[in-house]
């Protein structure tokens, strides 16, 4: 299974710089995206063959439809991926994600995967046991526009039948790098599998998972992801010895306690 065109935002990211060769197995043809500032920088590879580089604002909501046009899936990865103020998330996320799926109702993508965040749910202590049906508890600004994305794409599906799989990325990086990440990593082979079924599996609707690899100890539920196919191959167990020689944080405090960890003390952001 393969789409003609795939659309990845967000690809001069993180995870948008080392996702990008694994998407030509997806797509005959990949449209990726970022700010032009950020496509520019150093360490964001020349496209390669099968992949046209197209710079836009997710803010501006005309380049977003021209950026969606001839597009028939979309990877949603772009926008703040850590908590800022409102006024910036405002802009890349909030207004970013409805003219992501503006341009898809009027275009006609039929698939979208939304990169969420478990940032949704960060106010659940890392001792309970939650799964993606759970009330939401968005731990920032930032935990707050992935909520309000998920809504947008449920609306989306609603009204106007445009799919969607919300993946809530746990802590996509080469290695877990402390305590809290033995929970929430995933690994970059096992979110590949992970979209690769999220993309391809009929009948989706706007189905919201997590995004993590099959870590020994998790605070998530995520049987919706296997109903999707989905069984993860890796473990940050391998991280363990590394991440427990790192001196352990008061038990009290908020990285060792609540499951969005630090990103729950980021703020208030008082106007200067
Ligand atoms: P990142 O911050 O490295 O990449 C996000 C990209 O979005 C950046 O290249 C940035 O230039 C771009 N961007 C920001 N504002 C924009 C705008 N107004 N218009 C167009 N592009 C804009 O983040 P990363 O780690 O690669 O994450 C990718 C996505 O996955 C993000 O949406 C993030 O919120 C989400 N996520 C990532 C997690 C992780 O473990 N890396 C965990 C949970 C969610
Ligand atoms: C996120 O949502 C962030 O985008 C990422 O940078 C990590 O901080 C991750 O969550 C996490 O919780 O580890």
């Amino acid at each position: 299974q393969r789409f003609a065109r795939l659309l990845l935002t967000g690809a001069a990211g993180g995870i948008g710089k080392v996702l990008r060769p694994r998407l030509a197995g997806f797509a005959d043809s990949v449209r990726i995206s970022d700010l032009a500032p950020a496509m520019q920088a150093g360490g964001n590879a020349a496209p390669a063959a099968h992949e046209q580089a197209q710079a836009c604002d997710l803010a501006d909501r005309a380049a977003v439809d021209a950026l969606v046009e001839g597009c028939d899936a979309i990877i949603h990865l772009g926008g703040v991926s850590v908590e800022r103020p409102f006024e910036e998330i405002l802009e890349a996320n909030i207004k970013g994600v409805f003219h992501i799926y503006e341009a898809a109702r009027r275009h006609q993508v039929r698939r979208v995967i939304f990169a969420s965040s478990n940032h949704v749910t960060g106010y659940y202590r890392q001792d309970q046991k939650i799964d993606a049906h759970d009330l939401r508890r968005p731990d920032g600004y930032y935990g707050l526009s992935k909520s309000y994305g998920e809504d947008m794409a449920q609306f989306y599906f609603d009204r106007y039948g445009v799919e969607t799989v919300s993946i809530r990325i746990g802590s996509v990086f080469p290695e877990a790098k402390d305590r809290r990440m033995m929970a929430s990593w995933m690994s970059l082979d096992d979110f590949e599998q992970l979209l690769r079924r999220a993309l391809f599996i009929p009948g989706v609707g706007h189905t919201v998972v997590y995004g993590m690899s099959d870590n020994a100890h998790t605070w998530w539920d995520n049987r919706r992801a296997a109903r999707l196919g989905f069984a993860p191959r890796d473990s940050s167990e391998i991280f363990r010895a590394k991440v427990e020689a790192q001196p352990r944080p008061a038990t009290t405090d908020p990285v060792a306690v609540l499951q969005g960890g630090a990103f729950t003390t980021v703020g208030p952001f008082d106007p200067q």
